[in-house]
């Protein structure tokens, strides 16, 4: 069995020369998520003009985030976190901060669920690897839970996007980093079966695995949101599961909203999110700076997370994943990708870690 490298912090894989997509609509324009303070709960868009153009039929209403007040948590390390104050995260929480009922499933190397900010935000484990514990070994992993589901308020370390949201661990690659098909395609199982809204895979495979893709297909059919990381490489090697049309591909943006000269960009990348220079927690009560398309998808998944409590069934199909998937793909800031590609300096890439494919 062939082993793949996870997809840790600089690019080895790409997504150039896809296909468009069959399913889904792919857009030429790499797009930010929405500006998470723009989104009020479908009780106002009911009270409201429902032919103003501002109220979506996703039971999300639009309105200026400055209408909404602004509370800052104490949380120490709140000031490295730019990524929140682009996503308008202080705002949004002021309408959803999530719910221990929605679980984000995080694909990766396992979570320090004994780090101080991430203490009872694990709901449950499960180890595919041959790896001795379903903790982190690695840091990615952990990295990531923070970026999602740091605990808010507590005065220590970072907050996550959707901090009320809970976690699974869905440890899928050991402490080298690397990750087998056949075990992503249990996780993800794994992860349907155990109640996740949203599933997380910061890796990418260079080759497809039908396997992989057809439990994408299942979580997706049990009204789950899947986010992929695009992959840190600009080349012309498809990105996998990124580019399976079930998933929400994502790129890295940095604070200037300027994609990452590293990250994927092409037609088959659905959103870009903040990826460059992500501060987050580290095993052993750490915490550090990550770059790459992986901690970018994570913020996407935290803001698919804070949506589902936000969205209703708007189109009564049963399931509330499409409704979270479009308000993401439609409510985001176009930032076009002309002109990109010195969007990450030398600072940043000193953040990264690289390893090579066996
Ligand atoms: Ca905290
Ligand atoms: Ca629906």
């Amino acid at each position: 069995m062939q082993n793949r490298l996870i997809d840790l912090i600089l690019g080895l894989l790409a997504i150039s020369l896809l296909p468009p997509c069959p399913v889904l609509p792919v857009f030429t324009e790499v797009v930010t998520p929405p500006t998470l303070a723009s989104i009020t709960p479908d009780r106002q868009a009911r009270e409201g003009d429902t032919n103003s153009s501002l109220i979506r039929p996703n039971c999300l209403h639009l309105e200026p985030a400055s209408t909404i007040p602004s509370t800052l948590p104490n949380d120490e390390y709140l000031d490295k976190q730019w990524a929140l104050n682009k996503l308008q995260a202080v705002e949004a929480w002021q309408i959803t901060s999530g719910g221990e009922d929605i679980l984000i499933a995080v694909l990766d190397t396992g979570i320090d669920q004994t780090h101080e900010d991430l203490m009872d935000k694990v709901a449950a484990s499960v180890n595919f690897t041959d790896s001795p514990t379903a903790s982190d070994l690695h840091g990615h992993g952990t990295h990531i839970a923070g970026i999602i589901a740091a605990t808010a308020n507590n005065g220590i370390g970072i907050v996550g996007l959707a901090p009320n949201s809970r976690l699974l661990n869905v440890k899928v690659a050991d402490r080298s980093g690397m990750v087998e098909p056949s075990k992503i395609a249990e996780g993800i199982m794994w992860a349907v079966d155990n109640g996740a809204k949203v599933i997380n895979m910061s890796f990418t495979l260079s080759e497809p695995a039908q396997a992989v893709e057809d439990a994408v297909d299942y979580a997706w059919s049990k009204g789950i949101v899947v986010v992929a990381a695009s992959g840190n490489y600009v080349g012309d090697r498809p990105t996998y599961p990124a580019c399976y049309c079930n998933c929400l591909a994502v790129a890295a943006t940095d604070a200037s909203d300027c994609v990452g000269s590293w990250s994927s960009r092409d037609d088959s990348v659905h959103v870009a999110a903040p990826g460059v220079n992500i501060y987050s927690t580290l095993p052993d009560n750490c915490y550090g700076y990550k770059s790459g398309t992986s901690m970018a998808a994570a913020y996407v998944a935290g803001v698919a997370g804070l949506l589902f409590s936000v969205v209703c069934d708007a189109n009564d199909s049963g399931l509330l994943n499409d409704e979270v998937r479009d308000a993401i793909e439609n409510n985001c800031d176009e930032i076009g990708i002309l002109g990109i590609g010195g969007g990450c300096t030398g600072e940043c890439k000193d953040d990264f870690v690289v390893q090579d494919e066996p």
